[in-house]
């Protein structure tokens, strides 16, 4: 398995915190290196990341991705949000090992030349997996940064050949009740499974990745296990976890945050501070760790600092319409 490291041009040096959390380098060479007796050759989920790791030194980079502001390990894996195992942030850390993960497939179909539904270990096979700084924003105004380890969607739907007709790109995450709490105490909330969809030419754009690890592990359950998307320039909900269906459609895919308030989240969902949600500003995050006592309260950037990645994509759109 290759490991290759991504530059995030967009994360500035401001965001250098005190305390310097750098890339987690060490534990990354440990999994290339590896027996792959985990699925994709990456360590445990569980294996511990230590202090130390956290802190080492990236100063040989000449990509400086130690600038990057990275969110503690801790924090990104006990602060989050996974419906099917409850509405509490501190829910999925809990709840959501009762998910079996192994044997998992995913099945992808509708507008492609090579539909099937393969076994995760055959569907990622031959795929090189890189690590990528992101920047990630929830639509309630807290954010993160997170190491992912993953592929480019793009790499994936191209294996199954999208159709030209194809226009959209619909996900669905894993529906078992028997395994998610959250479906049965809140089954009227939302209508499951999650569902999550985006244009051809944004699942296209090469920042969209499809993760399986992140801080050089294997993806904990509640963070998504064992393949989400993120979408980075998107409000959070749009990276949909724990995938088991993709389908490519001619016609826009509803989601399951459009189909509960279709006022209050669209089918775009880019991060955007000066359109606000309408219950709260979209103009700060709290950047997590965040407390009463410290907030870490940052300015949110449009598309979520990756404009210049990403803006062409929109042009000629009222994004205060598509929101
Ligand atoms: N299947 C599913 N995917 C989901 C969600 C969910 O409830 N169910 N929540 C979304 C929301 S609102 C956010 S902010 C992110 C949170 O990802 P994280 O827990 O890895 O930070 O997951 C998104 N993906
Ligand atoms: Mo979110």
């Amino acid at each position: 398995m290759t490991k290759r490291t991504y530059t995030d041009p967009t994360i500035q040096s401001s965001e250098i915190t005190p305390e310097r959390m750098f890339l987690n380098r060490r534990s990354l060479i440990r999994a290339a290196t590896a027996a792959s007796a985990t699925m994709f050759g990456l360590p445990a989920v569980g294996s511990e990341v230590s202090a130390e790791e956290q802190m080492l030194d990236f100063t040989d980079d000449p990509n400086r991705i130690l600038a990057a502001e990275q969110t503690p390990y801790d924090a990104v894996t006990s602060y989050n949000n996974f419906y099917e195992f409850g509405t509490d942030k501190s829910d999925p850390a809990r709840h959501a090992h009762a998910m079996s993960i192994d044997p998992w497939t995913v099945k992808v179909g509708g507008l492609v030349n090579q539909p099937g539904e393969l076994y995760l270990e055959d569907l990622l096979g031959g795929f090189e997996l890189e690590e990528r700084i992101y920047r990630f924003r929830c639509v309630e105004a807290w954010s993160m940064v997170v190491p992912w380890v993953g592929f480019p969607l793009s790499a994936l739907l191209n294996r199954f050949q999208p159709k030209a007709e194809g226009r959209y790109v619909e996900f669905k995450t894993l529906y078992r009740r028997s395994e998610m709490r959250g479906t049965r105490s809140f089954g009227s909330v939302i209508d499951w499974p999650y569902r999550e969809g985006l244009r051809m030419d944004e699942a296209m754009h090469p920042l969209t990745l499809v993760a399986v690890g992140l801080y050089g592990k294997t993806l904990p359950s509640q963070n998504g296990a064992p393949l989400r998307l993120v979408v980075p320039w998107k409000y959070g909900f749009k990276s949909i976890k724990s995938i088991v269906e993709i389908n490519v459609t001619d016609r826009q895919p509803k989601t399951s945050w459009q189909m509960l308030q279709p006022r209050e989240y669209g089918f775009f969902a880019n991060v955007n501070p000066a359109v606000d949600h309408p219950r709260w500003s979209q103009r700060y995050e709290r950047r997590l760790p965040s407390s009463v006592f410290n907030p870490n309260r940052v300015a949110t950037l449009p598309f979520n600092g990756y404009a210049d990645q990403v803006a062409g994509l929109y042009e000629g759109m009222d994004l205060s319409q598509d929101y």
